[in-house]
């Protein structure tokens, strides 16, 4: 038995049997339950977790495995209002289609709860309520922006536009998921309104802001370091490279205050006197529905959810929290602020975040369906279950963005799982059946060449161990291989149905050598292909629980009865590949490489607008602001100044006379001071080149545009 410690939490692993004495709480990002999941998902987040908790739990941990959907926020009242249905209806009809898919694809969660059951909104809001009362928060009021026409105060993904850090469209009030900044809508350039496509307008309201900034000293030993309160709290380098440069970009970039609260109806009512009208911000409730779900796991199981979460009674258990890169500055930085401010909780052990998976070429994406959805997978492929989750293990994200193609599927799984495992157990018994009734013959003497494969058989569990507990898990899959891969060699070196013939002793020990490696089989299988694992179970008459028997060469006794021999894998033929590329192609969206259209408008909204033809009569550059230009526009009914973002494009005395196209009717509003009436509309094309759509010079400043 070695040990290895960190500081003063010492734990035993002896790798060869992988008994451990640390105990775990693993969570899974909580899917939104605004449309069903797709492969991205999975790969991504929920198959590598739950392949991690089976070794786990195959190794004697105690272990939770907490998730749940996600109920809250705009991702659902959008998807409410697109599909005419109240945000309620939303995630009932969701959160059923994903519950079903995450069983049927044997993911083995303790518990997938709700964020909109009751339980969660008393454990966000007293969670809320704590920090509060600690003074955690600072109450400010803020201009934030409104939209008139729906009459709502726009955060998150109510908003949208030009990303300041890395100038990507599309970026959301809260976040940009291109390169993962934490963002305020104030930040957003050119913010639009996801509601009614129009540009906000700023009004006041007041929230209750979570001042990070006073936290990046602690956060930085925390994240760097691993030490929290002067202890060593975790082991730095067992976090993924991209996980710590993301969360140290962030920190050190300086981390602002953050809004915990928004104006809206749907979510969980911030706790306070005068606070009506008020939620909590998705992504803080969200988290938090981790520790809901666990309580009432913990109910229904005659559990104390306590040890699970709280430094009081967890202080040895592993908080793990798989999620997509996406999601770090929200598992990496806000929930532990919130976590230690609160002060009763347990911090992360770690964060194994992922990269992306794509599809066919291009980003899976759902507006454009352009995804292959969990719950259509397996309505067609219900057999198919595990070739899935062995594709998805073998190509899985983990450090870099990785690529699905329905080609590659079929190749790995003809290739990899018929030809090499189904292939090796197949012989392996029809062999036995043949020659000894189905009883496994007893071995004579091994030969050098046996004493060497079985020296490789032992030294498999040793690697699998060291990778999963470093969340290697792609390459702990491919060790489980090596099991079929040893086998099968070993059969085709021997050539037993020859051999049979001259010496069938030398038989004996060849069968019964390869029946322990299909054993092994039968346990490694058991952490990335449940399904099959199974299938091995009844083909050998036995199985095994524990991941300390794997590597053995003595699972199977002589004169052991085994089962009913059947295939492990069928071939994907050609006709699969060929209608699933096809449907994806006949279903998607076309691609374009322009923005989608926005939400439709009625015709009085475009009545609305005042669009005329204008003349700049002069320009200049607007003090400390690299994009802008301040313009006086000869509009035909007057001289106004507008303030346009064209100063990368254009020098001001280029423009002098242009012919330009003037939205005249928009509310003033003050840019860098000047306040600007109006907005020139311009053409952007995909490099990013604008253009002054108005051309006709002779019609000078003041005809209507319609
Ligand atoms: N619902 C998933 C996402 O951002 C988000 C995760 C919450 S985990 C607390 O796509
Ligand atoms: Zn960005």
């Amino acid at each position: 038995m070695n040990s290895k410690g960190t500081g003063n939490r010492p734990f035993f692993i002896c790798y060869l049997c992988g008994m451990s004495k640390a105990t775990y709480t693993v969570t899974a990002a909580l899917p939104y339950a605004n449309g069903p999941l797709h492969l991205g998902h999975v790969a991504g987040v929920y198959l590598p977790a739950d392949i991690f908790v089976r070794f786990l739990r195959m190794n004697g941990h105690d272990v939770a495995f907490i998730c749940g959907a996600d109920e809250h926020g705009a991702a659902i009242t959008l998807r409410a209002k697109k599909e005419g249905l109240s945000p309620k209806d939303i995630v009932d009809k969701y959160d059923g289609i994903i519950r079903q898919a995450f069983s049927d694809f044997n993911i083995s969660f303790d518990i997938f709860h709700r964020t909109s059951s009751e339980l969660h909104h008393q454990t966000s809001a007293d969670f809320f309520k704590r920090l509060h009362d600690q003074g955690q928060f600072t109450e400010e009021v803020s201009e934030q922006y409104f939209d008139e026409e729906f009459e709502q105060f726009l955060a998150d993904r109510y908003i949208t536009g030009t990303c300041p850090k890395c100038q990507s469209a599309g970026a959301y009030g809260d976040q940009c998921e291109k390169c993962g900044s934490d963002l305020s809508p104030t930040d957003l350039i050119n913010p639009i309104s996801t509601l009614s496509g129009k540009t906000p307008v700023l009004r006041t309201t007041s929230h209750w802001y979570l001042p990070m900034n006073q936290h990046e000293t602690w956060l930085k030993e925390w994240i760097q370091e691993g030490i929290l309160d002067g202890e060593q709290q975790h082991n730095p380098k067992e976090w993924r490279n991209q996980v710590i440069g993301q969360c140290m970009s962030w920190i050190n970039g300086g981390l602002r205050p953050r809004a915990m609260t928004r104006d809206l109806d749907w979510g969980v009512k911030v706790p306070l006197p005068g606070a009506d009208g008020k939620v909590l911000y998705v992504w803080l409730d969200a988290p938090i529905g981790y520790i809901s779900a666990t309580k009432q796991w913990a109910l229904d199981n005659g559990k104390d959810w306590e040890q699970y979460w709280l430094k009081s009674k967890a202080k040895d258990r592993k908080l793990v929290h798989f999620i997509g890169k996406d999601n770090i500055v929200f598992h990496a930085i806000i929930f532990p602020i919130l976590l230690k401010n609160h002060g009763d909780f347990i911090l992360p052990d770690n964060v194994p975040a992922y990269e992306f998976l794509n599809l066919e070429g291009d980003k899976f994406s759902t507006s454009r369906n352009w995804a292959v959805w969990l719950h259509e997978y397996i309505a067609a492929y219900p057999d198919k279950i595990d070739e899935l989750k062995y594709v998805l293990s073998a190509i899985a994200p983990e450090t870099k963005d990785a690529e699905f193609t329905w080609k590659e599927f079929q190749t790995r799984v003809n290739s990899e799982l018929a030809d090499i495992m189904g292939n090796f157990v197949n012989r392996t018994l029809v062999l036995t059946n043949k020659y000894y009734e189905g009883k496994v013959p007893a071995a004579g003497a091994y030969t050098p060449e046996d004493a060497l494969i079985i020296a490789q058989i032992e030294e498999i569990p040793n690697r699998i161990s060291k990778l999963a507990y470093a969340y290697k898990l792609r390459e702990a899959q491919a060790e489980m291989m090596q099991f079929a891969r040893i086998g099968n060699k070993y059969l085709a070196d021997n050539e037993p149905w020859k051999l049979v013939k001259t010496d069938p002793a030398r038989v004996e020990t060849i069968m019964h050598l390869a029946l322990q490696i299909t054993a092994n089989l039968q346990i490694g299988c058991q952490l990335f292909l449940p399904a099959t694992a199974e299938k091995l179970s009844k083909m050998l008459n036995a199985s095994w629980a524990h991941f300390s028997d794997l590597g053995r060469t003595d699972l199977l006794e002589a004169g052991h009865q085994i089962g009913e021999v059947q295939i492990l894998f069928a071939k994907i033929e050609d006709a699969l590949v060929e209608t699933e590329v096809a449907k994806l192609k006949a279903t998607a969206a076309p691609t374009s490489k322009f923005p989608p259209m926005k939400d439709a408008i009625a015709f009085d909204d475009f009545t609305k607008m005042d669009l005329r033809m204008g003349t700049i009569l002069s320009a200049q550059k607007v003090e400390k602001a690299d994009k802008l230009l301040q313009l006086t526009v000869d509009t035909g009914i007057d001289h106004r100044t507008i303030v346009s973002g064209i100063a990368e494009h254009y020098a001001p005395e280029d423009i002098i006379g242009k012919t330009v196209l003037v939205l005249l009717n928009l509310e003033p509003r003050k840019i860098r001071g000047i306040e600007s009436q109006g907005m020139i509309l311009m053409a952007e094309n995909e490099e990013g080149k604008l253009s002054f759509l108005a051309s006709e010079k002779e019609f000078g400043a003041g005809p209507s545009v319609r």
